[in-house]
Protein backbone atom coordinates (compact mmCIF):
# COMPACT_ATOMS: atom_id res chain seq x y z
CA UNK A 1 0.00 0.00 0.00
CA UNK A 2 1.33 3.45 -0.85
CA UNK A 3 2.34 5.51 2.17
CA UNK A 4 1.90 9.23 2.35
CA UNK A 5 4.57 11.38 4.00
CA UNK A 6 3.18 14.39 5.81
CA UNK A 7 5.58 17.31 5.51
CA UNK A 8 5.22 20.22 7.91
CA UNK A 9 5.89 23.72 6.63
CA UNK A 10 9.39 24.68 7.88
CA UNK A 11 10.03 28.02 9.60
CA UNK A 12 10.79 30.52 6.83
CA UNK A 13 14.20 32.27 6.59
CA UNK A 14 13.48 35.80 5.39
CA UNK A 15 15.84 37.85 3.23
CA UNK A 16 15.46 41.56 4.00
CA UNK A 17 16.40 44.36 1.62
CA UNK A 18 19.28 46.29 3.18
CA UNK A 19 22.04 48.60 2.14
CA UNK A 20 25.00 46.53 1.11
CA UNK A 21 28.30 46.80 2.86
CA UNK A 22 31.33 46.40 0.63
CA UNK A 23 31.36 42.88 -0.82
CA UNK A 24 32.86 40.17 1.34
CA UNK A 25 36.01 39.18 -0.44
CA UNK A 26 37.06 36.78 2.32
CA UNK A 27 35.02 33.93 0.85
CA UNK A 28 37.34 32.25 -1.55
CA UNK A 29 38.18 28.80 -2.77
CA UNK A 30 40.23 28.17 0.38
CA UNK A 31 37.49 28.32 2.97
CA UNK A 32 36.03 25.12 4.45
CA UNK A 33 33.05 23.90 2.48
CA UNK A 34 30.01 22.09 3.79
CA UNK A 35 29.79 18.62 2.20
CA UNK A 36 26.04 19.08 1.53
CA UNK A 37 25.51 19.32 -2.21
CA UNK A 38 23.44 22.07 -3.78
CA UNK A 39 21.42 21.75 -6.98
CA UNK A 40 20.30 24.60 -9.16
CA UNK A 41 17.21 23.40 -11.07
CA UNK A 42 16.93 25.23 -14.41
CA UNK A 43 15.11 24.58 -17.66
CA UNK A 44 12.65 26.00 -20.15
CA UNK A 45 9.21 27.20 -19.07
CA UNK A 46 6.89 24.30 -18.31
CA UNK A 47 9.62 21.63 -18.42
CA UNK A 48 8.55 20.48 -14.96
CA UNK A 49 11.15 22.12 -12.68
CA UNK A 50 8.73 22.87 -9.85
CA UNK A 51 7.09 19.43 -10.08
CA UNK A 52 10.56 17.86 -10.07
CA UNK A 53 11.51 19.82 -6.93
CA UNK A 54 8.22 18.73 -5.34
CA UNK A 55 8.91 15.06 -6.15
CA UNK A 56 12.50 15.21 -4.95
CA UNK A 57 11.53 17.03 -1.75
CA UNK A 58 8.82 14.46 -0.96
CA UNK A 59 11.26 11.61 -1.67
CA UNK A 60 13.93 13.04 0.64
CA UNK A 61 11.42 13.70 3.42
CA UNK A 62 10.21 10.11 3.16
CA UNK A 63 13.82 9.01 3.73
CA UNK A 64 14.07 11.31 6.78
CA UNK A 65 16.69 13.38 4.94
CA UNK A 66 14.94 16.73 4.44
CA UNK A 67 16.34 19.20 1.93
CA UNK A 68 16.68 22.98 2.31
CA UNK A 69 14.57 24.49 -0.46
CA UNK A 70 14.81 27.95 -2.00
CA UNK A 71 12.33 29.35 -4.49
CA UNK A 72 13.76 31.90 -6.94
CA UNK A 73 10.61 32.20 -9.07
CA UNK A 74 8.96 35.52 -8.14
CA UNK A 75 5.94 34.89 -10.39
CA UNK A 76 4.80 31.48 -9.13
CA UNK A 77 1.33 31.59 -7.58
CA UNK A 78 1.45 28.51 -5.36
CA UNK A 79 4.36 26.30 -4.39
CA UNK A 80 3.63 22.59 -4.07
CA UNK A 81 6.51 21.96 -1.66
CA UNK A 82 7.63 23.32 1.74
CA UNK A 83 10.05 26.17 1.17
CA UNK A 84 12.75 27.59 3.46
CA UNK A 85 13.55 30.78 1.53
CA UNK A 86 11.07 32.30 -0.90
CA UNK A 87 11.95 35.23 -3.18
CA UNK A 88 8.31 36.33 -2.94
CA UNK A 89 8.84 37.22 0.75
CA UNK A 90 11.41 39.81 -0.36
CA UNK A 91 10.43 41.10 -3.80
CA UNK A 92 6.92 41.86 -5.03
CA UNK A 93 7.10 40.99 -8.70
CA UNK A 94 3.87 42.80 -9.66
CA UNK A 95 5.10 45.94 -7.92
CA UNK A 96 8.42 45.66 -9.81
CA UNK A 97 6.53 45.49 -13.13
CA UNK A 98 4.49 48.53 -12.19
CA UNK A 99 7.34 50.64 -10.86
CA UNK A 100 9.76 49.93 -13.70
CA UNK A 101 7.09 49.77 -16.44
CA UNK A 102 8.03 46.21 -17.42
CA UNK A 103 6.31 43.23 -18.98
CA UNK A 104 6.17 39.81 -17.27
CA UNK A 105 9.62 38.61 -18.47
CA UNK A 106 11.38 41.88 -17.67
CA UNK A 107 9.60 41.87 -14.31
CA UNK A 108 10.93 38.40 -13.44
CA UNK A 109 14.46 39.31 -14.54
CA UNK A 110 14.46 42.56 -12.56
CA UNK A 111 12.96 40.92 -9.47
CA UNK A 112 15.75 38.34 -9.59
CA UNK A 113 18.40 40.99 -10.15
CA UNK A 114 17.10 42.88 -7.10
CA UNK A 115 17.03 39.69 -5.02
CA UNK A 116 20.55 38.74 -6.04
CA UNK A 117 21.85 41.97 -4.50
CA UNK A 118 20.90 40.39 -1.13
CA UNK A 119 22.36 37.01 -2.06
CA UNK A 120 24.97 37.23 0.69
CA UNK A 121 22.10 36.76 3.20
CA UNK A 122 20.93 33.65 1.33
CA UNK A 123 24.47 32.29 1.51
CA UNK A 124 24.66 32.97 5.24
CA UNK A 125 21.45 31.01 5.84
CA UNK A 126 22.66 28.18 3.64
CA UNK A 127 26.00 28.00 5.42
CA UNK A 128 24.21 27.93 8.76
CA UNK A 129 21.62 25.31 7.78
CA UNK A 130 23.34 23.11 5.20
CA UNK A 131 24.70 20.58 7.68
CA UNK A 132 21.20 19.82 8.99
CA UNK A 133 19.97 19.03 5.46
CA UNK A 134 20.75 16.36 2.88
CA UNK A 135 20.55 18.66 -0.12
CA UNK A 136 20.08 22.35 -0.91
CA UNK A 137 17.63 22.83 -3.79
CA UNK A 138 17.00 25.98 -5.86
CA UNK A 139 13.85 26.18 -8.00
CA UNK A 140 14.16 28.83 -10.71
CA UNK A 141 11.86 30.60 -13.16
CA UNK A 142 11.56 29.41 -16.78
CA UNK A 143 13.53 32.44 -18.01
CA UNK A 144 16.82 30.80 -18.89
CA UNK A 145 18.17 34.19 -19.88
CA UNK A 146 18.54 34.87 -16.17
CA UNK A 147 21.34 32.32 -16.06
CA UNK A 148 22.87 33.05 -19.42
CA UNK A 149 22.63 36.81 -19.88
CA UNK A 150 21.82 38.60 -16.65
CA UNK A 151 24.14 39.62 -13.82
CA UNK A 152 22.10 37.72 -11.25
CA UNK A 153 22.85 34.37 -12.90
CA UNK A 154 26.58 34.99 -12.59
CA UNK A 155 26.29 36.21 -9.00
CA UNK A 156 24.17 33.23 -7.99
CA UNK A 157 26.21 30.51 -9.70
CA UNK A 158 29.62 31.96 -8.87
CA UNK A 159 28.96 32.58 -5.19
CA UNK A 160 27.10 29.30 -4.70
CA UNK A 161 29.97 27.49 -6.39
CA UNK A 162 32.27 28.77 -3.66
CA UNK A 163 29.91 27.96 -0.80
CA UNK A 164 28.72 24.40 -1.47
CA UNK A 165 29.43 21.58 -3.95
CA UNK A 166 27.05 22.98 -6.55
CA UNK A 167 25.55 21.11 -9.51
CA UNK A 168 23.42 22.53 -12.32
CA UNK A 169 20.35 20.39 -13.07
CA UNK A 170 18.81 21.07 -16.47
CA UNK A 171 15.22 19.79 -16.72
CA UNK A 172 14.16 18.82 -20.23
CA UNK A 173 10.56 18.17 -21.26
CA UNK A 174 11.23 14.86 -23.05
CA UNK A 175 7.74 14.70 -24.50
CA UNK A 176 8.29 18.02 -26.26
CA UNK A 177 11.76 17.11 -27.54
CA UNK A 178 10.91 14.28 -29.93
CA UNK A 179 11.53 16.59 -32.85
CA UNK A 180 15.31 16.60 -33.51
CA UNK A 181 15.38 20.36 -34.15
CA UNK A 182 13.57 21.12 -30.87
CA UNK A 183 15.86 18.69 -29.07
CA UNK A 184 18.89 20.44 -30.51
CA UNK A 185 17.73 23.91 -29.51
CA UNK A 186 17.13 22.63 -25.98
CA UNK A 187 20.62 21.12 -25.93
CA UNK A 188 22.18 24.37 -27.14
CA UNK A 189 20.51 26.17 -24.27
CA UNK A 190 21.78 23.58 -21.82
CA UNK A 191 25.24 23.78 -23.38
CA UNK A 192 25.41 27.56 -23.02
CA UNK A 193 24.64 27.22 -19.31
CA UNK A 194 27.30 24.54 -18.83
CA UNK A 195 29.99 26.66 -20.47
CA UNK A 196 28.87 29.82 -18.67
CA UNK A 197 28.96 28.21 -15.22
CA UNK A 198 31.46 25.34 -15.82
CA UNK A 199 29.79 23.58 -12.85
CA UNK A 200 29.01 19.83 -12.83
CA UNK A 201 25.89 19.27 -14.90
CA UNK A 202 22.99 16.79 -14.87
CA UNK A 203 20.45 16.57 -17.67
CA UNK A 204 17.09 15.42 -16.28
CA UNK A 205 14.92 14.05 -19.07
CA UNK A 206 11.58 14.65 -17.39
CA UNK A 207 8.06 13.41 -18.16
CA UNK A 208 9.29 9.91 -18.96
CA UNK A 209 5.83 8.62 -18.05
CA UNK A 210 4.62 10.18 -21.33
CA UNK A 211 7.51 9.00 -23.50
CA UNK A 212 10.59 6.91 -22.73
CA UNK A 213 13.81 8.92 -22.95
CA UNK A 214 15.60 6.10 -24.85
CA UNK A 215 15.41 7.99 -28.17
CA UNK A 216 17.20 11.03 -26.71
CA UNK A 217 19.91 8.86 -25.12
CA UNK A 218 20.51 7.23 -28.54
CA UNK A 219 20.73 10.64 -30.24
CA UNK A 220 23.32 11.76 -27.72
CA UNK A 221 25.34 8.57 -27.97
CA UNK A 222 25.32 8.03 -31.71
CA UNK A 223 25.48 10.87 -34.21
CA UNK A 224 24.41 8.67 -37.13
CA UNK A 225 21.11 7.85 -35.39
CA UNK A 226 20.51 11.55 -34.84
CA UNK A 227 21.36 12.29 -38.49
CA UNK A 228 18.88 9.66 -39.58
CA UNK A 229 16.15 11.32 -37.52
CA UNK A 230 17.13 14.65 -39.04
CA UNK A 231 16.95 13.32 -42.60
CA UNK A 232 13.17 13.07 -42.17
CA UNK A 233 13.18 16.79 -41.45
CA UNK A 234 12.68 18.97 -44.46
CA UNK A 235 13.27 22.22 -42.60
CA UNK A 236 16.01 24.55 -43.90
CA UNK A 237 17.47 24.31 -40.39
CA UNK A 238 18.51 20.68 -40.77
CA UNK A 239 21.97 21.42 -42.24
CA UNK A 240 22.71 23.85 -39.47
CA UNK A 241 21.42 21.41 -36.85
CA UNK A 242 23.64 18.65 -38.28
CA UNK A 243 26.79 20.68 -37.89
CA UNK A 244 25.72 21.87 -34.46
CA UNK A 245 25.15 18.34 -33.28
CA UNK A 246 28.75 17.44 -34.06
CA UNK A 247 29.89 20.36 -31.95
CA UNK A 248 27.66 19.16 -29.12
CA UNK A 249 29.42 15.79 -28.89
CA UNK A 250 31.95 17.31 -26.50
CA UNK A 251 29.11 18.71 -24.38
CA UNK A 252 27.40 15.30 -24.18
CA UNK A 253 30.61 13.67 -23.01
CA UNK A 254 30.84 16.13 -20.11
CA UNK A 255 27.41 15.64 -18.56
CA UNK A 256 25.33 12.97 -16.82
CA UNK A 257 21.81 12.35 -18.04
CA UNK A 258 18.95 10.56 -16.32
CA UNK A 259 15.34 9.79 -17.27
CA UNK A 260 12.82 10.89 -14.63
CA UNK A 261 9.09 11.16 -14.18
CA UNK A 262 8.28 13.84 -11.66
CA UNK A 263 4.71 12.60 -11.78
CA UNK A 264 5.39 8.96 -10.76
CA UNK A 265 8.79 9.37 -9.07
CA UNK A 266 10.55 7.01 -11.50
CA UNK A 267 14.27 7.72 -11.84
CA UNK A 268 14.65 9.74 -8.62
CA UNK A 269 17.14 7.25 -7.13
CA UNK A 270 19.21 7.35 -10.34
CA UNK A 271 19.10 11.12 -10.14
CA UNK A 272 20.46 11.06 -6.57
CA UNK A 273 23.28 8.76 -7.75
CA UNK A 274 24.10 11.37 -10.44
CA UNK A 275 24.20 14.05 -7.72
CA UNK A 276 26.77 11.96 -5.83
CA UNK A 277 28.86 11.74 -8.99
CA UNK A 278 28.50 15.51 -9.55
CA UNK A 279 29.67 16.15 -6.01
CA UNK A 280 32.92 14.33 -6.78
CA UNK A 281 33.36 16.23 -10.08
CA UNK A 282 32.83 19.49 -8.22
CA UNK A 283 36.35 19.34 -6.73
CA UNK A 284 37.80 19.67 -10.24
CA UNK A 285 35.66 22.76 -10.72
CA UNK A 286 36.94 24.20 -7.45
CA UNK A 287 40.56 23.47 -8.37
CA UNK A 288 40.01 25.27 -11.73
CA UNK A 289 38.46 28.26 -9.94
CA UNK A 290 41.37 28.35 -7.51
CA UNK A 291 43.87 28.32 -10.37
CA UNK A 292 42.02 31.14 -12.13
CA UNK A 293 41.85 33.31 -9.00
CA UNK A 294 45.55 32.72 -8.28
CA UNK A 295 46.35 33.69 -11.86
CA UNK A 296 44.26 36.87 -11.51
CA UNK A 297 46.00 37.76 -8.27
CA UNK A 298 49.39 37.26 -9.91
CA UNK A 299 48.40 39.44 -12.85
CA UNK A 300 47.18 42.18 -10.53
CA UNK A 301 50.44 42.13 -8.58
CA UNK A 302 52.45 42.28 -11.79
CA UNK A 303 50.35 45.20 -13.02
CA UNK A 304 50.96 47.07 -9.75
CA UNK A 305 54.69 46.45 -9.92
CA UNK A 306 54.78 47.58 -13.56
CA UNK A 307 53.00 50.76 -12.61
CA UNK A 308 55.38 51.44 -9.74
CA UNK A 309 58.35 50.79 -11.99
CA UNK A 310 56.96 53.13 -14.63
CA UNK A 311 56.33 55.87 -12.08
CA UNK A 312 59.77 55.46 -10.61
CA UNK A 313 61.28 55.91 -14.06
CA UNK A 314 59.25 59.07 -14.64
CA UNK A 315 59.89 60.55 -11.19
CA UNK A 316 63.68 60.80 -11.33
CA UNK A 317 65.96 60.21 -8.36
CA UNK A 318 65.40 61.61 -4.91
CA UNK A 319 61.87 62.92 -5.46
CA UNK A 320 58.79 61.83 -3.61
CA UNK A 321 55.54 61.23 -5.39
CA UNK A 322 52.05 60.23 -4.41
CA UNK A 323 50.15 57.65 -6.34
CA UNK A 324 46.78 55.95 -6.05
CA UNK A 325 46.77 52.29 -6.97
CA UNK A 326 43.87 51.65 -9.31
CA UNK A 327 42.99 48.17 -8.09
CA UNK A 328 39.30 47.72 -8.80
CA UNK A 329 38.52 45.73 -5.67
CA UNK A 330 40.49 47.79 -3.19
CA UNK A 331 39.95 51.27 -1.82
CA UNK A 332 42.43 53.81 -3.08
CA UNK A 333 45.53 54.08 -0.91
CA UNK A 334 48.13 56.77 -1.10
CA UNK A 335 51.71 55.67 -0.76
CA UNK A 336 54.75 57.82 -0.33
CA UNK A 337 57.37 56.28 -2.52
CA UNK A 338 60.83 56.68 -1.11
CA UNK A 339 63.84 56.91 -3.31
CA UNK A 340 64.91 53.32 -2.83
CA UNK A 341 61.61 51.59 -3.42
CA UNK A 342 63.17 48.45 -4.78
CA UNK A 343 65.51 47.79 -1.87
CA UNK A 344 68.40 47.44 -4.32
CA UNK A 345 70.44 50.48 -3.27
CA UNK A 346 68.57 53.16 -5.20
CA UNK A 347 69.02 51.45 -8.56
CA UNK A 348 66.02 50.74 -10.75
CA UNK A 349 65.93 47.14 -11.82
CA UNK A 350 66.76 46.36 -15.38
CA UNK A 351 63.80 45.90 -17.65
CA UNK A 352 62.49 42.39 -17.28
CA UNK A 353 63.76 41.99 -13.70
CA UNK A 354 61.07 40.67 -11.43
CA UNK A 355 60.42 42.76 -8.34
CA UNK A 356 58.71 40.88 -5.54
CA UNK A 357 56.21 42.42 -3.16
CA UNK A 358 58.38 41.81 -0.15
CA UNK A 359 61.13 43.80 -1.81
CA UNK A 360 59.03 46.93 -1.80
CA UNK A 361 59.54 49.27 1.14
CA UNK A 362 56.44 51.39 1.12
CA UNK A 363 55.25 53.63 3.93
CA UNK A 364 51.49 53.81 4.01
CA UNK A 365 50.53 57.39 4.76
N1 LIG B 1 3.07 13.80 -17.30
C1 LIG B 1 3.92 14.56 -16.61
N2 LIG B 1 3.66 15.85 -16.42
C2 LIG B 1 4.53 16.59 -15.71
C3 LIG B 1 5.75 16.05 -15.19
N3 LIG B 1 6.43 17.03 -14.58
C4 LIG B 1 5.68 18.14 -14.69
N4 LIG B 1 4.54 17.88 -15.38
C5 LIG B 1 3.48 18.84 -15.74
O1 LIG B 1 4.06 19.89 -16.53
C6 LIG B 1 3.43 21.13 -16.25
C7 LIG B 1 4.47 22.18 -15.90
O2 LIG B 1 5.09 21.79 -14.70
P1 LIG B 1 5.86 22.80 -13.75
O3 LIG B 1 6.46 21.98 -12.69
O4 LIG B 1 4.98 23.92 -13.34
O5 LIG B 1 6.95 23.36 -14.75
P2 LIG B 1 8.05 24.48 -14.50
O6 LIG B 1 9.23 24.11 -15.29
O7 LIG B 1 8.22 24.69 -13.06
O8 LIG B 1 7.35 25.75 -15.15
P3 LIG B 1 7.80 27.30 -14.98
O9 LIG B 1 8.13 27.50 -13.54
O10 LIG B 1 6.57 28.05 -15.40
O11 LIG B 1 8.93 27.52 -15.89
C8 LIG B 1 2.44 20.86 -15.12
O12 LIG B 1 1.17 20.69 -15.69
C9 LIG B 1 2.91 19.55 -14.51
O13 LIG B 1 1.89 18.80 -13.94
C10 LIG B 1 6.00 14.66 -15.43
O14 LIG B 1 7.02 14.08 -15.04
N5 LIG B 1 5.05 13.97 -16.14
MG1 LIG C 1 8.19 26.43 -11.85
Amino acid sequence: MATKTVINEPPRDIITPQVQASPDTSSGPNKTLSPTPCILVVGMAGAGKTTFVQRLTAHLHSKAAPPYVINLDPAVLKLPYPVNIDIRDTVNYKEVMKQYGLGPNGGIMTALNLFSTQFDQVLQYIEKRANEHSLVIFDTPGQLEVFTWSASGTIITDTLGLTLPTIVVYVLDTSRSVNPTTFMSNMLNACSILYKTTLPFILVMNKCDIIDNGFAVEWMKDFTVFRQALSQETSFMSNLVQSMSLALEEFYSNISSVGVSSLTGAGINEFLAAVDKGRVEYWDYLARRKKISEQREREMKEKTIDKLTELKKQSGKGTKLKLGLDLAVQPEYEYEIEDDIYGVGGESPDEGDLVHDEDLDLDES
